[in-house]
């Protein structure tokens, strides 16, 4: 009878750290702690009896507590540029790789400024269960580099965009407000390097190692859920983050288009004739401020911030808009009519994040 076909996947990846680094961080108690396992997950325990032979442990744990225990062997152990261990998902009779024992060779290459990490892990019994598991690479690799980068996070994380953007610096103040380290790769709107990104060129995208992402909300959500810093944009009730996702949708479906694009960017930007601003389409825009700030306004009554009582994400993507409203003569006017917009925008400007993210 033929053996079952099985599946393999091939990673490379360079950290900026030396071999043996490297090399301590895929063999030893403290190293694995520090990285396996992917974003958003953390190593509850690990041990590894680093000699051929030797049993190698790590149990890694969700946001929701659940817990993923996965060990192995070790097969070849040259530091600092070669080992292999074998990998097994313990304790789920019902994962798919229950039972199956895979191998993960390593080859670490001496580069200028760092080691390239050459993978190969085989065995799978699926191609999709091998996809699954090149994700989850993908994203335990991102650790192994925040772990042993200089930069920390700031090596795999880079956020492209403008800093004079709305929706970029509402990227930068969540990345402020979680103390994550990143890059801030400066780009315009429909350039090679968005487009690379985000199918419609525009900004800001996120590149964490292999994982790109566009969308502000869908940035602002992954950032969140994959640092656990002690702060979460998310708030905590249920309401709340409905509330929350409430106002992301009226920035993306309103507030945006009338505030920045019809009137900031009218002015900045202009689109009538002899290259002036579009009168018409600013009064337009003008004209429909102020149910949105009345609208805001509300929702400000009794309470400093969008969604409960914290900051949440909510309040980030309305204040960068706000403040460019507020810069302008026309729109400052408007918008200090609407006292409570007025009063919970001064307390978001109060914040370490604004200042930090200031064009
Ligand atoms: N819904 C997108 C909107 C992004 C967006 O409109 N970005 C503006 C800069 S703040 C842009 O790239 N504009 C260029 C264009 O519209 O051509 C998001 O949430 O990221």
């Amino acid at each position: 009878m033929n053996a079952p076909e099985r599946f393999t996947l091939n990673l490379s990846r360079f950290i900026r750290a030396p071999r043996e680094k490297v090399f301590d961080a895929f063999t030893t108690d403290a190293g694995m702690a520090s990285w396996m396992g992917p974003r958003g997950m953390h190593v509850s325990r690990a041990r590894a009896d680093t000699r051929i032979g030797g049993d190698w442990q790590v149990q890694m744990v969700a946001r929701d507590g659940s817990c993923h225990d996965v060990g192995g062997q070790f097969r070849l152990l040259e530091r600092p540029h070669r080992l292999a261990y074998t990998w097994h998902w313990q304790g789920d009779d019902k994962h798919p790789m229950s039972g199956l024992s895979t191998l993960v060779e390593v080859e670490l290459l001496e580069q200028i400024g760092g080691t390239e990490v050459r993978m190969i892990h085989s065995g799978f019994p699926t191609a999709a269960v091998r996809d699954s598991h090149n994700q989850g690479w993908a994203s335990t690799l991102n650790r192994l580099s925040d772990a042993l980068d200089p930069q920390g996070s700031a090596g795999t994380i880079t956020l492209l965009g403008d800093a004079r953007s709305s929706y970029t610096r509402t990227a930068r103040m969540a990345l402020a407000e979680k103390a994550v380290a990143y890059t801030l790769q400066s780009c315009a709107p429909h350039t090679a390097e968005i487009e690379a990104v985000h199918p419609f060129g525009l900004i800001p995208g996120l590149r964490d190692g292999a994982i790109t992402l566009y969308e502000t909300a869908a940035i602002v959500q992954y950032l969140d859920e994959c640092f656990d810093t002690g702060v979460t944009l998310r708030p905590g009730s249920i309401s709340a983050r409905a509330r929350c996702t409430q106002w992301i949708s009226m920035v993306n479906s309103h507030l945006y288009d009338t505030m920045v694009r019809r009137y900031l960017l009218q002015l900045f930007f202009p689109s009538g004739d002899d290259g002036k601003p579009d009168r018409a389409v600013i009064d337009k825009a003008l004209a429909e401020m102020p149910a949105q700030l009345a609208a805001l306004d509300k929702a400000y009554a009794g309470q400093d911030y969008l969604a409960g009582p914290g900051l949440s994400a909510a309040d980030l993507f309305v204040a960068p808009i706000l403040a460019h409203v507020l810069a302008m003569p026309e729109g400052g006017a408007l918008m200090a009519q609407y006292p409570n917009v007025m009063r919970a925008h001064a307390i978001v400007r109060a914040r370490p994040s604004f200042a930090a993210t200031q064009a």
